[in-house]
């Protein structure tokens, strides 16, 4: 639809709810609440609920509204950055009078009246403030620019993806100019906690590499995961850390969740690995993929494997 539509259609309900995905990140609960501030500064008299049982620690986003099915039923639902109706943390939305997508993702399931949907946009935020920016005559305010920049950033991993467009940048620099203070947002999303620092320390002491080089592995004992007060599975989201390195063109990090059971990470830069990872009880992207259940013994073999790919490649 286009945004004079969408404007039409807000302007024509009392009642608006907003919907985010399950395990919300900054895409969805800034587009979210980016809806949310720009209905309320231009239409004070609305009423607009953000919903979603989940939220993020990755920043601070307001609590979610409670509302009745009835006051669903009677409202515009609008769903930011969902694919598919599963996916959708509050799901009756299904329940509202009319429904609008707006998204970013490949778009598998083409749910709701109406769809805002660019399979190009780098985040659903981009499309928001596309949106927003169609409409010189409204409001706005710095608030709202912000949770579009945090969500743009974010999806775009600071603006370093492929996704990231002219486009992209020239609606970031119009967020920009509505005065938000961009070095804070990056700390506030980007800052680790001294103890997230010291896990990361402790994990990147912990690289072996392979004869050439090139295949980085770091393998977490149950006691060493007690020690740093971590899961297995939290522990693997510091992949990244032994990351980023010219020298490795494969990294791995295996954390033991019982005695000689270990789950792992993969990553690479160019390399196929999800064939690999599907030899052992594994799969994934071809640059991103997870095993699960390896004795020690398995995990040398996976290694020899992974060689094997980073020699020929
Ligand atoms: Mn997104």
């Amino acid at each position: 639809m286009s945004p004079q539509e969408l404007r039409d259609l807000i302007e024509q309900y009392d009642t608006i709810t907003l919907y985010r995905h399950q395990h919300p990140d900054c895409d969805a609960l800034g587009s979210q609440y980016a809806m949310k501030t720009w209905i309320e500064d231009n239409y004070p008299d609305k009423h607009v609920y953000a919903l979603g049982a989940e939220t993020t620690h990755q920043a601070e986003f307001p609590p979610s509204d409670v509302v009745s099915d009835e006051t669903i039923a009677k409202s515009l639902a609008v769903v930011l950055d969902t694919s598919n109706t599963a996916r959708a943390d509050d799901k009756r939305f299904l329940n509202a009078e009319t429904i609008v997508k707006i998204d970013h993702h490949p778009d598998v399931e083409p749910y709701g009246t109406y769809r805002m949907v660019n399979e190009n946009a780098a985040a659903a935020c981009e499309i928001l403030s596309e949106f927003f920016l169609s409409f010189p005559d409204a409001v706005l305010s710095g608030k709202t620019a912000e949770y579009l920049y945090m969500g743009l950033l974010t999806d775009t991993l600071g603006f370093k993806v492929s996704h990231v467009t002219g486009k992209t940048l020239r609606i970031a620099a119009e967020l920009a100019d509505k005065g938000i203070d961009i070095p804070a947002i990056n700390r506030q999303l980007f800052d680790k906690s001294y103890a997230e620092f010291e896990t990361a320390n402790y994990i990147r002491s912990r690289i072996m590499r392979n004869n050439g080089g090139n295949v980085a592995c770091v393998i977490l004992t149950m006691e060493e995961l007690e020690a740093l007060h971590t899961t297995p599975s939290e522990a693997r989201n510091y992949i990244d850390e032994i990351g980023h390195v010219k020298d490795f063109d494969i990294w791995l990090l295996m954390t033991e969740k019982a005695p000689d059971v270990y789950d792992g990470s993969l990553r690479s830069k160019t390399i196929t690995i999800n064939g690999v990872a599907a030899e052992f009880r594994g799969g994934g992207h071809a640059c991103a993929s997870g095993v699960k259940e390896l004795s020690y013994k398995e995990i040398l073999n996976l290694l020899d494997r992974l060689d094997q790919l980073a020699s020929v490649s």
